[in-house]
């Protein structure tokens, strides 16, 4: 369940939030496969509340696990399990067990099937009453104090199923077994504090195999990453869920966007890891911004950086995927000026698709920062070094750090003023291409910056403030 079946030579996750089954298909063909991205989370599935204006949040909401919502029916679903599969792309289905919908008002879901909140009545399961636990609500303090209630009371308003219950067991693995029966490759399971361990443990046993067809081994089990925000000093712990699967570790996205922000000194991340406090790097489900720490839901706070930071949130994502810590996943987003603006849509409602610009960025109000280049250069990075260690850490005991990963790539940091540096990079010698600045193009001429590696492996590396980025990379892939 720790196992995220990743092909060969691949190993980063991307979630493309809110985006449609048939623009995933079109992207894992036509981008993610050939920048080496290993896997996909993408949005919830399952039939959901339609409110008048689609706040994102909506889709955490599930009506019914009929698989009609606005990324697409289960026919696009199917397509897109298919031909991402196919490219060796992964998918990852967040999934909404925790809870159904809140509110008052009766409403029609995404798939046409009613819902009554106040009675709980949701037919196109069924649930009724009696599989919900009772009402109560979570307050602040019960996460200080109470385990028993941020289990069993509502998550904001939210009818809490019983997962303790044999029917609601059966619906939700029925739910996720037809799910791995149309190819995907595993979970992040939503609001999993929430859930008793134990049920879960129950539910994730009796999960199927995954499905033989879309080319995983026989006997593959479902990679679970489970959603649990611990940044210390609450009722539960996220060391509660690491026996049963991956979890997120929020304490990373706090922490890098602290370090970036230049609130802490860069030379400090020497110890990066188990070292901060994380969990063991093959239990971590790691990331700079999540979709709800980037708009201020969740936690991280003030620290988190986005999009919008783009300088800084470049370099940690780059630190993120040039250090051997953790199960690295890539935000990409849609614009938005307030917290609950929905994707970019039409004026009925559907969502539309990104445009892809001549650079390879996208329009139509989608960030995609997947296809910033040195996003995308860095997850080729963290493949081309997979499999060695962290070696020759170089730091001028402030704001600027380097070091090598084995013999096969090197990093530099600056957050604050110039550097230049004769630093060993750890790579044979040569010319190389710095993949931040530039990439090389196809008749083989790098379009960024240019390192002179000697024949001892030493290279002087310069970094200005200046510059777009506060990050050089170059790995034995990148060499003229
Ligand atoms: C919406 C409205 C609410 C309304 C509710 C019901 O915003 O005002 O009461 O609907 O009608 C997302 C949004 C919510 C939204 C919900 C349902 O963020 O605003 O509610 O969808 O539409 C806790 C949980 C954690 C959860 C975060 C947001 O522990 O599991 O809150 N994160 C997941 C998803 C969210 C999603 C849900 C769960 C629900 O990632 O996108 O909510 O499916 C401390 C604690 C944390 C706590 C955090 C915030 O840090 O340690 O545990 O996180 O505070 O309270």
């Amino acid at each position: 369940q720790k196992d995220p079946h990743w092909w060969n030579g691949r190993n980063t996750i991307i979630h493309l939030f809110e985006w449609k089954w048939q623009d995933i298909a079109d992207e894992c063909e036509r981008f993610l496969q050939h920048k080496g991205y290993a896997g996909i989370q993408v949005s919830p599935v399952s039939e959901n509340l339609a409110l008048d204006d689609h706040p994102w949040w909506e889709r955490y909401q599930p009506v019914s696990y009929k698989l009609t919502t606005r990324s697409g029916d289960e026919k696009d679903f199917l397509d897109m399990t298919t031909r991402c599969n196919a490219v060796g792309i992964r998918i990852y289905v967040d999934a909404i067990i925790n809870h159904m919908t809140g509110g008052q008002v009766n409403q029609t879901g995404t798939g046409g099937n009613p819902s009554d909140p106040v009675n709980q009545k949701y037919p196109g399961v069924p649930y009724s009453s009696w599989d919900f636990n009772p009402v109560c609500s979570i307050n602040g303090e019960d996460y200080q104090k109470n385990p028993d209630r941020v289990r069993n009371c509502q998550l904001v308003g939210l009818n809490d199923l019983n997962q303790g219950k044999d029917y609601v067991r059966t619906k939700i693995l029925d739910f996720l077994n037809h799910l791995i029966e149309l190819g995907v490759a595993g979970f992040r399971v939503d609001a999993a504090k929430h859930m008793w361990p134990a049920d879960l443990e129950y539910i994730y046993n009796n999960l199927n195999d995954l499905n033989i067809t879309f080319g995983f081994p026989r006997s593959s089990r479902p990679f679970i990453f489970q959603e649990v925000i611990d940044l210390g000093g609450e009722a539960i712990s996220r060391h509660e869920y690491t026996g049963i699967g991956t979890v997120t570790e929020f304490k990373h996205s706090a922490e890098i966007g602290r370090v970036f922000r230049g609130n802490d000194k860069l030379t400090y991340l020497s110890s990066w890891g188990t070292g901060w406090g994380f969990l063991d790097s093959h239990n971590a489900l790691i990331f700079v911004d999540n979709h709800d720490n980037q708009r201020g839901h969740g936690a991280g706070g003030s620290n988190v950086l986005t999009y919008k930071n783009s300088k800084q949130y470049k370099m940690a994502t780059a630190f993120m995927l040039a250090h051997p810590y953790g199960i690295t996943r890539i935000m990409s987003s849609f614009a938005f000026d307030h917290s609950d603006a929905g994707p970019p849509h039409d004026n009925n409602g559907n969502i539309l698709s990104p445009i892809i610009n001549s650079d390879d960025t996208c329009g139509n109000g989608w960030v995609c920062e997947h296809r910033w280049r040195q996003i995308y250069n860095m997850v080729g990075f963290k493949n081309v070094v997979y499999g060695t260690d962290l070696n020759n850490w170089w730091s001028n005991g402030d704001q600027q750090i380097a070091f090598c990963r084995g013999d096969k790539g090197f990093v530099a940091f600056t957050n604050w003023g110039d550097l230049r540096q004769t630093l060993q990079t750890c790579l044979p010698a040569g010319i190389y291409c710095d993949i931040i600045s530039g990439n090389v193009d196809k008749n083989g001429k790098c379009t960024g910056k240019v390192v002179h590696v000697g024949n001892d492996g030493r290279a002087l590396i310069e970094l200005y403030p200046h510059e777009e980025d506060g990050v050089l990379v170059i790995h034995v892939q990148s060499r003229q």
